[in-house]
């Protein structure tokens, strides 16, 4: 009796591109954070700059991730070219509207990459984009509450020492 074999196919090459250019994508991310993070040091808002170190190292774990799950399928990891980060911001207020721009950009580009992996039929990115959709929402969040905090107490003052203070406490996860 011939057996039916269900084995996953290898790896289709539009995905295969998709993840290499995500892969660029987030550690593109991680160096503007980065970036940002050097120049909230310069500002003596340590606080700030500790934060987004630790979305620098959350950004390589994410790159990281796609990495590992294109090495497993069998594929080819192309690292990309990283721009140079092109920081300018002139408050905390600006900055974080900076983050949460860039990480709706993140967002769109993960959804597209869903319908890339629903279109080719390929079940384990789908899983694994789940946690990504779940994650993005979380990311856009935190600097959503950011911005918040800085709409209410301003961009100066002692009420920014106490944010800087409370950012300063984040863990990494
Ligand atoms: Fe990787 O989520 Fe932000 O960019």
């Amino acid at each position: 009796m011939e057996m039916k074999t269900n084995t996953h196919r290898p790896i289709d090459t539009a995905v295969q591109d998709a993840i290499n250019d995500q892969i660029q994508a987030e550690f593109q991310s991680a160096y503007i954070y980065l970036a940002m993070s050097a120049k909230f040091e310069h500002m003596s808002l340590n606080g700030f700059a500790h934060w987004l170190r630790l979305q620098w190292q959350e950004e390589t774990a994410h790159a990281m991730k796609f990495y590992e799950f294109l090495l497993q399928r069998d594929g080819v990891v192309e690292l990309k070219e990283l721009e140079r980060p092109a920081v300018s911001f002139s408050s905390p207020l600006e900055a974080f509207e900076q983050v949460l721009e860039h990480e709706q950009y993140i967002t769109s580009r993960i959804n597209n990459l869903y319908d890339l992996a629903t279109e080719k039929r390929d079940y384990p990115l789908q899983n694994l984009l789940q946690w990504f959709i779940d994650e993005q929402v979380e990311e856009e969040d935190s600097a959503r509450s950011v911005i918040d905090s800085l709409k209410l107490i301003g961009d100066a003052g002692p009420n920014l020492f106490l944010l800087d203070r409370e950012l300063g406490a984040r863990q990494p996860e």
